[in-house]
Protein backbone atom coordinates (compact mmCIF):
# COMPACT_ATOMS: atom_id res chain seq x y z
CA UNK A 1 0.00 0.00 0.00
CA UNK A 2 1.41 3.81 -1.06
CA UNK A 3 2.34 5.46 2.01
CA UNK A 4 1.12 8.74 1.52
CA UNK A 5 3.13 11.50 2.69
CA UNK A 6 4.05 15.66 1.34
CA UNK A 7 6.91 14.96 -1.33
CA UNK A 8 9.65 17.16 -1.26
CA UNK A 9 8.77 19.23 -4.69
CA UNK A 10 5.46 19.71 -3.14
CA UNK A 11 6.81 20.88 -0.15
CA UNK A 12 8.77 23.53 -1.89
CA UNK A 13 5.99 24.59 -4.29
CA UNK A 14 3.84 25.22 -1.47
CA UNK A 15 6.55 27.40 -0.01
CA UNK A 16 6.99 29.17 -3.18
CA UNK A 17 3.75 29.87 -3.77
CA UNK A 18 3.48 31.28 0.10
CA UNK A 19 1.05 28.55 1.56
CA UNK A 20 3.20 28.52 4.53
CA UNK A 21 5.01 31.71 5.68
CA UNK A 22 7.52 32.17 8.65
CA UNK A 23 7.73 35.43 11.20
CA UNK A 24 5.08 36.28 13.83
CA UNK A 25 2.11 35.44 13.65
CA UNK A 26 -1.43 35.95 15.53
CA UNK A 27 -2.97 32.87 15.35
CA UNK A 28 -7.38 32.70 16.31
CA UNK A 29 -6.19 31.47 20.07
CA UNK A 30 -4.25 35.01 20.22
CA UNK A 31 -1.23 32.98 20.59
CA UNK A 32 1.76 34.17 18.52
CA UNK A 33 3.12 31.64 16.23
CA UNK A 34 6.50 31.93 14.28
CA UNK A 35 4.92 29.87 11.20
CA UNK A 36 1.64 30.35 9.43
CA UNK A 37 0.16 28.31 6.91
CA UNK A 38 -2.25 30.00 4.41
CA UNK A 39 -3.87 27.37 2.22
CA UNK A 40 -6.20 29.82 0.82
CA UNK A 41 -3.71 30.83 -1.93
CA UNK A 42 -3.37 27.28 -3.61
CA UNK A 43 -6.61 27.90 -5.57
CA UNK A 44 -4.43 30.70 -7.65
CA UNK A 45 -2.60 27.28 -8.63
CA UNK A 46 -4.77 24.77 -9.78
CA UNK A 47 -2.17 22.05 -10.16
CA UNK A 48 -1.21 22.01 -6.46
CA UNK A 49 -4.09 22.57 -6.12
CA UNK A 50 -4.95 19.23 -7.52
CA UNK A 51 -2.23 17.57 -6.27
CA UNK A 52 -3.32 18.05 -2.38
CA UNK A 53 -6.94 17.18 -3.32
CA UNK A 54 -5.30 13.94 -4.04
CA UNK A 55 -2.87 13.32 -1.67
CA UNK A 56 -5.87 13.95 0.59
CA UNK A 57 -7.72 11.51 -0.99
CA UNK A 58 -4.71 8.98 -0.89
CA UNK A 59 -4.19 9.67 2.76
CA UNK A 60 -7.97 8.35 3.17
CA UNK A 61 -7.80 5.88 1.18
CA UNK A 62 -4.10 4.26 2.63
CA UNK A 63 -5.88 4.54 6.04
CA UNK A 64 -9.03 1.93 4.63
CA UNK A 65 -11.67 4.76 5.91
CA UNK A 66 -15.67 4.26 5.14
CA UNK A 67 -17.34 7.06 4.41
CA UNK A 68 -20.62 7.92 1.95
CA UNK A 69 -19.84 11.85 1.65
CA UNK A 70 -16.99 13.98 1.87
CA UNK A 71 -17.40 17.78 3.72
CA UNK A 72 -14.75 20.30 3.90
CA UNK A 73 -14.35 22.52 6.98
CA UNK A 74 -15.40 26.26 5.41
CA UNK A 75 -13.73 27.84 3.73
CA UNK A 76 -9.94 26.56 2.50
CA UNK A 77 -11.20 23.37 2.25
CA UNK A 78 -14.20 23.51 0.45
CA UNK A 79 -12.38 23.60 -3.43
CA UNK A 80 -10.27 20.35 -2.05
CA UNK A 81 -13.26 18.79 -0.60
CA UNK A 82 -15.31 19.59 -3.90
CA UNK A 83 -12.03 17.84 -6.07
CA UNK A 84 -12.22 15.02 -4.20
CA UNK A 85 -15.87 14.37 -4.38
CA UNK A 86 -15.54 15.47 -8.44
CA UNK A 87 -13.43 13.18 -9.15
CA UNK A 88 -14.13 10.15 -6.86
CA UNK A 89 -17.97 10.37 -7.73
CA UNK A 90 -18.80 11.06 -4.00
CA UNK A 91 -21.22 12.89 -2.64
CA UNK A 92 -20.83 15.89 -1.15
CA UNK A 93 -21.88 18.28 1.68
CA UNK A 94 -21.31 21.92 2.25
CA UNK A 95 -21.41 23.33 5.87
CA UNK A 96 -22.97 26.94 5.81
CA UNK A 97 -20.59 29.27 8.02
CA UNK A 98 -22.58 32.15 8.13
CA UNK A 99 -23.97 31.91 11.40
CA UNK A 100 -26.74 34.34 11.01
CA UNK A 101 -30.41 33.58 9.77
CA UNK A 102 -29.93 29.93 10.77
CA UNK A 103 -33.58 29.75 12.06
CA UNK A 104 -34.61 29.82 8.45
CA UNK A 105 -31.62 29.11 6.18
CA UNK A 106 -30.16 25.37 6.45
CA UNK A 107 -26.66 24.87 7.86
CA UNK A 108 -25.77 21.77 6.06
CA UNK A 109 -26.31 21.66 2.13
CA UNK A 110 -26.50 18.23 0.08
CA UNK A 111 -28.25 15.21 0.68
CA UNK A 112 -28.41 14.20 4.47
CA UNK A 113 -29.55 10.54 4.87
CA UNK A 114 -29.92 9.87 8.68
CA UNK A 115 -26.81 7.66 10.27
CA UNK A 116 -24.41 7.61 7.13
CA UNK A 117 -21.18 8.95 7.77
CA UNK A 118 -19.32 12.05 6.91
CA UNK A 119 -15.87 12.33 6.25
CA UNK A 120 -14.35 15.74 6.98
CA UNK A 121 -11.43 17.28 5.43
CA UNK A 122 -9.48 20.29 6.68
CA UNK A 123 -6.22 22.11 5.98
CA UNK A 124 -4.44 22.77 8.83
CA UNK A 125 -5.22 21.57 12.58
CA UNK A 126 -4.10 23.03 15.62
CA UNK A 127 -6.36 22.79 18.64
CA UNK A 128 -8.80 20.70 16.36
CA UNK A 129 -11.73 23.15 17.40
CA UNK A 130 -12.77 24.15 13.75
CA UNK A 131 -12.80 20.32 12.52
CA UNK A 132 -14.86 20.14 15.80
CA UNK A 133 -17.21 22.52 15.18
CA UNK A 134 -17.92 21.01 11.76
CA UNK A 135 -18.40 17.84 12.80
CA UNK A 136 -20.90 18.68 16.17
CA UNK A 137 -23.25 20.88 12.97
CA UNK A 138 -23.11 17.52 10.80
CA UNK A 139 -24.04 15.30 14.13
CA UNK A 140 -26.97 17.32 15.14
CA UNK A 141 -28.00 16.78 11.36
CA UNK A 142 -27.83 12.95 12.00
CA UNK A 143 -24.85 12.14 10.15
CA UNK A 144 -22.09 10.06 12.07
CA UNK A 145 -18.30 11.71 12.20
CA UNK A 146 -15.51 9.22 12.30
CA UNK A 147 -13.03 10.53 10.65
CA UNK A 148 -11.41 13.64 9.51
CA UNK A 149 -8.47 14.04 6.92
CA UNK A 150 -6.22 17.24 7.14
CA UNK A 151 -3.18 18.22 5.08
CA UNK A 152 -0.86 19.55 8.17
CA UNK A 153 -1.62 18.70 12.00
CA UNK A 154 0.91 21.33 13.70
CA UNK A 155 1.21 19.00 16.74
CA UNK A 156 -0.67 21.23 19.30
CA UNK A 157 -3.00 18.61 20.47
CA UNK A 158 -5.38 18.65 17.93
CA UNK A 159 -5.42 14.61 17.67
CA UNK A 160 -5.98 14.25 20.91
CA UNK A 161 -8.74 16.80 21.72
CA UNK A 162 -10.31 15.41 17.88
CA UNK A 163 -10.28 11.46 19.65
CA UNK A 164 -11.83 12.10 23.07
CA UNK A 165 -14.71 13.35 20.40
CA UNK A 166 -14.95 10.24 18.31
CA UNK A 167 -12.63 11.15 15.69
CA UNK A 168 -9.83 9.22 14.34
CA UNK A 169 -7.32 12.34 12.79
CA UNK A 170 -5.21 11.32 9.79
CA UNK A 171 -2.56 13.45 8.40
CA UNK A 172 -0.66 14.17 5.32
CA UNK A 173 2.04 15.69 7.17
CA UNK A 174 3.17 16.81 10.53
CA UNK A 175 4.32 20.45 11.01
CA UNK A 176 7.74 18.83 12.45
CA UNK A 177 7.98 16.68 9.36
CA UNK A 178 7.51 19.67 7.28
CA UNK A 179 9.86 22.34 8.75
CA UNK A 180 12.87 18.86 8.26
CA UNK A 181 11.96 18.61 4.60
CA UNK A 182 12.18 22.62 4.21
CA UNK A 183 15.74 22.62 5.92
CA UNK A 184 16.97 20.14 3.57
CA UNK A 185 15.87 22.22 0.54
CA UNK A 186 17.54 25.12 2.56
CA UNK A 187 14.30 26.87 2.28
CA UNK A 188 14.27 27.79 6.10
CA UNK A 189 17.77 27.97 8.82
CA UNK A 190 18.40 26.00 11.63
CA UNK A 191 17.55 28.77 13.82
CA UNK A 192 13.70 28.35 12.79
CA UNK A 193 13.43 25.17 12.76
CA UNK A 194 14.46 25.25 16.33
CA UNK A 195 12.01 28.11 17.12
CA UNK A 196 9.21 26.08 15.73
CA UNK A 197 9.91 23.11 17.52
CA UNK A 198 9.79 25.12 21.27
CA UNK A 199 6.83 26.60 19.49
CA UNK A 200 5.07 23.25 19.39
CA UNK A 201 6.42 22.20 22.67
CA UNK A 202 5.42 25.08 24.66
CA UNK A 203 2.17 25.59 22.82
CA UNK A 204 -0.07 22.28 23.72
CA UNK A 205 -3.73 22.65 24.23
CA UNK A 206 -3.75 20.30 26.89
CA UNK A 207 -7.31 19.49 27.70
CA UNK A 208 -8.64 22.91 28.55
CA UNK A 209 -11.41 23.25 31.44
CA UNK A 210 -14.61 24.34 29.63
CA UNK A 211 -15.48 27.92 29.93
CA UNK A 212 -18.83 26.44 31.52
CA UNK A 213 -17.00 24.67 34.42
CA UNK A 214 -15.51 28.32 35.18
CA UNK A 215 -18.94 29.93 36.63
CA UNK A 216 -20.38 26.83 37.99
CA UNK A 217 -20.72 26.51 41.38
CA UNK A 218 -21.47 23.76 44.00
CA UNK A 219 -24.82 22.86 43.76
CA UNK A 220 -25.37 23.87 47.54
CA UNK A 221 -24.09 27.52 46.56
CA UNK A 222 -26.44 27.43 43.39
CA UNK A 223 -29.53 26.83 46.10
CA UNK A 224 -28.46 29.59 47.44
CA UNK A 225 -28.45 32.22 44.70
CA UNK A 226 -31.09 35.44 44.70
CA UNK A 227 -34.42 34.52 42.40
CA UNK A 228 -33.69 30.98 42.40
CA UNK A 229 -36.53 28.95 41.76
CA UNK A 230 -38.22 27.22 45.16
CA UNK A 231 -38.18 23.98 43.38
CA UNK A 232 -34.66 24.19 42.34
CA UNK A 233 -33.44 25.06 45.54
CA UNK A 234 -34.42 22.28 47.31
CA UNK A 235 -33.56 19.79 44.57
CA UNK A 236 -29.72 21.42 44.39
CA UNK A 237 -29.84 20.69 48.32
CA UNK A 238 -31.15 17.18 48.37
CA UNK A 239 -28.46 16.70 45.46
CA UNK A 240 -25.46 17.51 47.95
CA UNK A 241 -26.98 15.77 50.77
CA UNK A 242 -27.38 12.65 48.96
CA UNK A 243 -24.18 12.82 46.39
CA UNK A 244 -26.12 12.08 43.51
CA UNK A 245 -26.78 13.78 40.65
CA UNK A 246 -28.43 10.78 38.67
CA UNK A 247 -32.18 11.18 37.67
CA UNK A 248 -33.39 7.50 37.05
CA UNK A 249 -35.71 7.35 34.01
CA UNK A 250 -37.73 4.53 35.54
CA UNK A 251 -39.16 3.18 32.10
CA UNK A 252 -41.52 0.21 33.14
CA UNK A 253 -45.26 -0.68 32.33
CA UNK A 254 -45.93 -2.14 35.18
CA UNK A 255 -46.92 -0.32 38.40
CA UNK A 256 -46.02 -2.80 40.97
CA UNK A 257 -42.44 -2.53 39.15
CA UNK A 258 -42.28 0.89 39.44
CA UNK A 259 -42.72 1.37 42.92
CA UNK A 260 -40.33 -1.23 44.04
CA UNK A 261 -37.90 0.52 42.15
CA UNK A 262 -38.97 4.07 43.24
CA UNK A 263 -38.30 2.15 46.56
CA UNK A 264 -34.58 0.13 45.82
CA UNK A 265 -33.15 2.63 43.73
CA UNK A 266 -34.49 5.72 45.73
CA UNK A 267 -31.86 6.11 47.77
CA UNK A 268 -29.32 6.73 45.22
CA UNK A 269 -31.13 9.21 43.05
CA UNK A 270 -32.09 12.82 42.92
CA UNK A 271 -35.11 13.03 40.52
CA UNK A 272 -37.41 9.69 39.32
CA UNK A 273 -39.06 10.25 36.17
CA UNK A 274 -42.09 8.85 34.58
CA UNK A 275 -43.76 8.51 31.27
CA UNK A 276 -46.86 7.26 33.54
CA UNK A 277 -48.83 6.73 30.12
CA UNK A 278 -46.87 4.15 29.28
CA UNK A 279 -47.84 2.07 32.59
CA UNK A 280 -50.69 -0.80 31.53
CA UNK A 281 -52.31 -0.56 35.21
CA UNK A 282 -52.11 2.74 36.40
CA UNK A 283 -54.62 3.93 38.99
CA UNK A 284 -54.70 7.33 40.85
CA UNK A 285 -53.23 4.76 43.74
CA UNK A 286 -49.69 4.53 42.12
CA UNK A 287 -49.51 7.87 41.95
CA UNK A 288 -50.03 8.46 45.52
CA UNK A 289 -47.87 5.75 46.65
CA UNK A 290 -44.95 7.12 44.56
CA UNK A 291 -45.33 10.46 45.79
CA UNK A 292 -45.15 8.78 49.64
CA UNK A 293 -41.70 7.32 48.38
CA UNK A 294 -40.35 10.06 46.77
CA UNK A 295 -40.75 11.88 50.45
CA UNK A 296 -39.64 9.27 52.27
CA UNK A 297 -36.29 9.06 50.34
CA UNK A 298 -36.33 12.54 49.14
CA UNK A 299 -36.38 12.67 45.80
CA UNK A 300 -38.39 14.45 43.16
CA UNK A 301 -40.89 13.19 40.48
CA UNK A 302 -40.61 13.88 37.28
CA UNK A 303 -43.45 13.08 34.60
CA UNK A 304 -41.70 14.05 31.74
CA UNK A 305 -45.15 14.66 29.45
CA UNK A 306 -43.67 17.06 26.91
CA UNK A 307 -46.32 19.56 26.70
CA UNK A 308 -46.49 20.91 23.17
CA UNK A 309 -50.17 22.55 23.17
CA UNK A 310 -52.16 25.61 23.29
CA UNK A 311 -52.24 26.99 26.70
CA UNK A 312 -55.77 25.95 27.43
CA UNK A 313 -55.52 22.34 26.49
CA UNK A 314 -51.72 22.33 28.48
CA UNK A 315 -53.47 23.37 31.49
CA UNK A 316 -56.67 20.83 31.62
CA UNK A 317 -53.65 17.67 30.61
CA UNK A 318 -51.89 19.28 33.25
CA UNK A 319 -54.71 18.93 36.17
CA UNK A 320 -57.26 17.00 34.83
CA UNK A 321 -57.61 13.56 32.93
CA UNK A 322 -57.32 10.51 35.05
CA UNK A 323 -53.27 10.81 35.68
CA UNK A 324 -53.75 14.73 37.28
CA UNK A 325 -50.40 15.29 36.87
CA UNK A 326 -49.95 18.38 38.88
CA UNK A 327 -51.23 16.50 41.80
CA UNK A 328 -48.37 14.50 42.16
CA UNK A 329 -45.53 15.36 40.07
CA UNK A 330 -43.14 18.11 41.41
CA UNK A 331 -41.46 18.50 37.56
CA UNK A 332 -43.15 18.69 34.03
CA UNK A 333 -41.75 19.51 31.03
CA UNK A 334 -42.67 21.24 27.63
CA UNK A 335 -41.25 22.08 24.48
CA UNK A 336 -41.01 25.23 23.26
CA UNK A 337 -43.05 25.27 19.88
CA UNK A 338 -46.06 26.26 20.69
CA UNK A 339 -44.30 30.06 22.58
CA UNK A 340 -45.19 30.90 25.52
CA UNK A 341 -48.67 29.79 25.98
CA UNK A 342 -47.52 26.18 26.94
CA UNK A 343 -45.77 27.27 29.79
CA UNK A 344 -49.02 30.02 31.10
CA UNK A 345 -50.94 26.81 31.00
CA UNK A 346 -49.26 25.31 33.91
CA UNK A 347 -48.38 28.42 35.39
CA UNK A 348 -51.58 29.04 38.51
CA UNK A 349 -51.68 25.07 38.95
CA UNK A 350 -47.23 25.49 39.16
CA UNK A 351 -47.74 28.61 41.37
CA UNK A 352 -50.05 26.91 43.74
CA UNK A 353 -48.56 23.78 44.34
CA UNK A 354 -45.47 24.68 44.24
CA UNK A 355 -44.23 22.73 41.02
CA UNK A 356 -41.83 23.62 38.21
CA UNK A 357 -41.11 22.98 34.50
CA UNK A 358 -38.51 22.65 32.56
CA UNK A 359 -37.92 23.40 28.52
CA UNK A 360 -36.85 21.26 26.16
CA UNK A 361 -33.65 23.03 24.48
CA UNK A 362 -32.40 20.17 22.91
CA UNK A 363 -33.00 16.45 22.08
CA UNK A 364 -30.90 13.30 22.49
CA UNK A 365 -31.92 12.02 19.18
CA UNK A 366 -30.42 11.87 16.40
CA UNK A 367 -31.78 14.69 13.58
CA UNK A 368 -33.43 16.20 16.24
CA UNK A 369 -34.73 19.46 14.75
CA UNK A 370 -34.12 20.93 18.47
CA UNK A 371 -30.66 23.31 18.01
CA UNK A 372 -29.67 25.66 16.90
CA UNK A 373 -32.14 28.73 16.28
CA UNK A 374 -34.87 26.57 17.63
CA UNK A 375 -32.90 26.16 21.05
CA UNK A 376 -31.95 29.78 21.10
CA UNK A 377 -35.73 30.13 21.19
CA UNK A 378 -36.17 28.08 23.75
CA UNK A 379 -33.81 29.45 26.35
CA UNK A 380 -35.31 32.69 25.59
CA UNK A 381 -39.13 31.01 25.89
CA UNK A 382 -37.63 29.84 29.69
CA UNK A 383 -35.71 32.66 30.90
CA UNK A 384 -39.01 34.76 30.26
CA UNK A 385 -41.18 33.00 33.58
CA UNK A 386 -38.44 32.29 36.31
CA UNK A 387 -41.52 31.58 38.54
CA UNK A 388 -42.54 28.46 37.18
CA UNK A 389 -39.41 27.35 34.82
CA UNK A 390 -36.45 26.03 36.30
CA UNK A 391 -33.83 24.88 33.67
CA UNK A 392 -33.80 23.02 30.78
CA UNK A 393 -33.63 19.42 29.13
CA UNK A 394 -30.64 19.78 27.24
CA UNK A 395 -27.56 17.54 26.07
CA UNK A 396 -25.29 20.69 26.94
CA UNK A 397 -25.20 23.70 28.60
CA UNK A 398 -27.35 26.27 26.93
CA UNK A 399 -28.04 29.03 29.35
CA UNK A 400 -25.40 30.98 31.38
CA UNK A 401 -27.47 31.57 34.10
CA UNK A 402 -25.92 29.34 36.93
CA UNK A 403 -29.82 29.20 38.97
CA UNK A 404 -30.98 27.40 36.05
CA UNK A 405 -30.78 23.76 36.29
CA UNK A 406 -29.49 21.59 32.94
CA UNK A 407 -30.91 18.25 32.72
CA UNK A 408 -30.05 15.55 30.01
CA UNK A 409 -31.16 11.81 28.64
CA UNK A 410 -29.08 10.09 26.53
CA UNK A 411 -26.56 9.02 28.88
CA UNK A 412 -25.00 5.57 29.19
CA UNK A 413 -21.78 4.56 29.99
CA UNK A 414 -21.49 2.99 26.90
CA UNK A 415 -21.26 5.29 23.52
CA UNK A 416 -23.72 4.35 21.53
CA UNK A 417 -27.46 4.47 20.91
CA UNK A 418 -30.56 2.74 20.47
CA UNK A 419 -32.04 1.34 16.34
CA UNK A 420 -34.66 4.56 17.04
CA UNK A 421 -32.33 6.81 17.33
CA UNK A 422 -31.79 7.61 20.34
CA UNK A 423 -27.84 8.62 21.32
CA UNK A 424 -25.84 8.40 24.27
CA UNK A 425 -22.81 10.57 26.07
CA UNK A 426 -21.26 9.37 28.97
CA UNK A 427 -22.17 10.82 32.45
CA UNK A 428 -18.43 12.27 32.99
CA UNK A 429 -18.45 13.93 29.09
CA UNK A 430 -21.72 15.29 30.42
CA UNK A 431 -21.05 16.87 33.38
CA UNK A 432 -17.45 18.03 32.57
CA UNK A 433 -17.42 18.85 29.09
CA UNK A 434 -21.42 20.05 27.96
CA UNK A 435 -22.05 21.58 31.77
CA UNK A 436 -24.94 19.76 32.60
CA UNK A 437 -26.16 19.35 35.59
CA UNK A 438 -28.53 16.18 36.06
CA UNK A 439 -28.03 12.98 34.27
CA UNK A 440 -31.10 10.87 33.22
CA UNK A 441 -30.49 7.29 32.83
CA UNK A 442 -33.18 4.69 31.85
CA UNK A 443 -31.85 1.27 29.80
CA UNK A 444 -28.52 1.99 31.09
CA UNK A 445 -29.87 1.07 34.41
CA UNK A 446 -33.30 -1.01 33.73
CA UNK A 447 -31.34 -3.62 31.34
CA UNK A 448 -28.75 -4.84 34.06
CA UNK A 449 -29.00 -7.97 35.89
CA UNK A 450 -28.65 -6.03 39.48
CA UNK A 451 -30.31 -2.59 38.87
CA UNK A 452 -29.54 -1.11 42.33
CA UNK A 453 -25.93 -2.04 41.43
CA UNK A 454 -25.89 -0.23 38.47
CA UNK A 455 -27.60 2.77 39.80
CA UNK A 456 -25.08 2.98 42.06
CA UNK A 457 -22.38 2.99 38.78
CA UNK A 458 -24.26 5.84 37.40
CA UNK A 459 -24.29 8.25 40.72
CA UNK A 460 -20.79 7.69 41.38
CA UNK A 461 -19.66 8.43 38.21
CA UNK A 462 -22.19 11.20 37.63
CA UNK A 463 -20.98 12.85 40.95
CA UNK A 464 -17.10 12.11 40.03
CA UNK A 465 -17.43 14.15 37.08
CA UNK A 466 -19.69 17.42 39.03
CA UNK A 467 -16.68 17.14 41.87
CA UNK A 468 -13.98 17.11 38.79
CA UNK A 469 -15.61 19.78 36.89
CA UNK A 470 -15.71 21.75 40.85
CA UNK A 471 -12.15 21.10 40.99
CA UNK A 472 -11.25 22.28 37.35
CA UNK A 473 -13.43 25.43 38.16
CA UNK A 474 -11.44 25.90 41.74
CA UNK A 475 -8.38 25.37 39.41
CA UNK A 476 -9.50 28.13 37.31
CA UNK A 477 -10.20 31.08 39.75
P1 LIG B 1 -32.85 5.67 27.91
O1 LIG B 1 -33.34 4.29 28.15
O2 LIG B 1 -31.76 6.10 28.89
O3 LIG B 1 -32.47 5.89 26.45
O4 LIG B 1 -34.13 6.59 28.23
C1 LIG B 1 -34.13 7.97 28.02
C2 LIG B 1 -35.41 8.57 28.55
O5 LIG B 1 -35.36 9.99 28.39
C3 LIG B 1 -36.67 8.12 27.86
O6 LIG B 1 -37.68 8.08 28.83
C4 LIG B 1 -36.98 9.22 26.86
O7 LIG B 1 -38.37 9.38 26.68
C5 LIG B 1 -36.41 10.44 27.54
N1 LIG B 1 -35.87 11.45 26.62
C6 LIG B 1 -34.80 11.21 25.78
O8 LIG B 1 -34.25 10.13 25.75
N2 LIG B 1 -34.33 12.19 24.98
C7 LIG B 1 -34.87 13.43 24.95
O9 LIG B 1 -34.38 14.30 24.22
C8 LIG B 1 -35.97 13.67 25.82
C9 LIG B 1 -36.44 12.67 26.63
BR1 LIG B 1 -36.72 15.35 25.85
Amino acid sequence: RAVTALSRDLVAELHRVQALKFGRFQLKSGIISPVYFDLRVIVAHPELLNRVADLLYQTAEDAAVRYHSVCGVPYTALPLATIICSKHLVPMLIRRKEAKDYGTKRLVEGLITLGETCLIIEDVVTSGSSVLETAEILRREGLQVTDAIVLVDREQGGRLKLAENGIRLHVVCTLTRLMDTLHTLAAVDASVVEEVREFIRDNQVTAPVPAVAKELHSYSSRALLPGIHPLASRLLNLMEKKTTNLCLSADVTNSEEILQLAEELGPSICMLKTHVDILSDFTPEVSSRLRAIADKHQFLLFEDRKFADIGHTVKQQYEGGIYRISSWSDVVNVHAVPGPGVVQGLREASLALGRGCLVIAEMSSQGTLASGGYTKAAVSLAEQFPDVVFGFISGSRVSERPELLHVSPGVQLQAGGDDLGQQYQSPHDIITKKGSDIIIVGRGILSAGNRLEVAELYRAAGWEAYLARLKAGQAQT
